[in-house]
């Protein structure tokens, strides 16, 4: 009988939002495609996600989410990596910080991405204190993953939608890495007028990767990019090679978007790309 290898592990705290493609509707399809099984620990289920949507229902989960991780440890499950993304609250954030003393180890990889805003602003539900909770998340991480506008809440600087230059991106990430992650991956940034992509910084060295852009924007897409990155990264890819997967995935994903017409607030259509997803991981495998 032919052997298969055996999935990664990952552990996910998101929120699960019924309609418009983001967080765990997101992170499950493409890391099972990835050949990850992800466990889910959600901190909230939605009827949509916040942006683009009003009169959503919002089901909080908090008291949920300690039983729920520490049944996971009495049951002595271990995972590869930790991944986090929408947290609603500031308890949430701090039993994330348990939830890190709980399963982190020494050959984990924790990534957080930092969602809290976009082109410029925070969303609807976070302010200054979200701020600082999240930052402290991301001193414990392995890997962030914020967009500009994240960058800039983080790092307490001014938002500058047009980051162009090699150096204005150095300096971002030096100040994100100042905050304590091991690796930055910076977002949306845009080395040259009609591209755009992501700049990420191992603390030795950046590298910036920015394909053509696609002009239209779609929510949930950090998501994509976020997910991809990590079943790269778990697959063995370094974190160029996954930060360039994650890039022209999401790329890939907004262009059959914008050929089907479909509505921004939909999120990407990703569904049919995951054969691609699979062809590019097993083309990049161990580099
Ligand atoms: O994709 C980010 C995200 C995740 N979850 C919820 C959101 C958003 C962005 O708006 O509202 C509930």
């Amino acid at each position: 009988m032919q052997k298969f290898q055996k999935p990664r592990q990952a552990a996910a705290v998101q929120d699960l939002s019924g309609f418009g493609r983001c967080s765990l509707t997101v992170a499950l399809p493409i890391l099972s495609a990835m050949g990850v099984q992800l466990s889910c620990l959600p901190t909230a289920v939605l009827s949509t996600h916040t942006g683009g949507f009003t009169g959503y229902t919002f089901r909080d989960l908090t008291e949920d989410m300690e039983p729920f991780f520490r049944h996971w440890q009495k049951e002595n499950f271990r995972f590869d990596a930790l991944y986090t993304g929408y947290l609603g609250s500031l308890a949430q954030l701090d039993i994330v910080q348990r939830f890190f003393d709980a399963f982190q180890t020494k050959e984990s990889l924790t990534l957080v991405d930092p969602v809290m805003g976009d082109h410029g602003v925070l969303y609807s539900r976070f302010d200054d204190r979200m701020v600082q909770g999240i930052r402290a998340l991301c001193a414990r991480a392995d890997v962030i993953v914020p967009n500009l506008t994240e960058a800039a809440f983080l790092t307490g600087t001014p938002y500058r939608p047009e980051m162009q230059n090699e150096r204005e991106m150095e300096a971002v990430c030096e100040k994100l890495l100042a905050l304590g992650p091991k690796k930055v991956v910076l977002t949306g940034v845009r080395p040259q007028d009609g591209h755009l992509g992501a700049a990420c910084h191992d603390g030795k060295k950046l590298h910036v990767y920015a394909p053509p852009h696609v002009p239209k924007q779609y929510d949930g897409t950090g998501d994509v990019f976020a997910s991809v990155l990590l079943g790269g990264m778990l697959g063995g890819c370094s974190l160029e090679k996954s930060m360039e997967m994650a890039a022209d995935f999401t790329r890939i994903c907004v262009e059959c978007s914008l050929m089907n017409g479909t509505d921004m607030h939909h999120g990407v259509d990703f569904e049919m790309c995951l054969p691609r997803l699979m062809e590019m991981q097993k083309g990049q495998e161990n580099s």
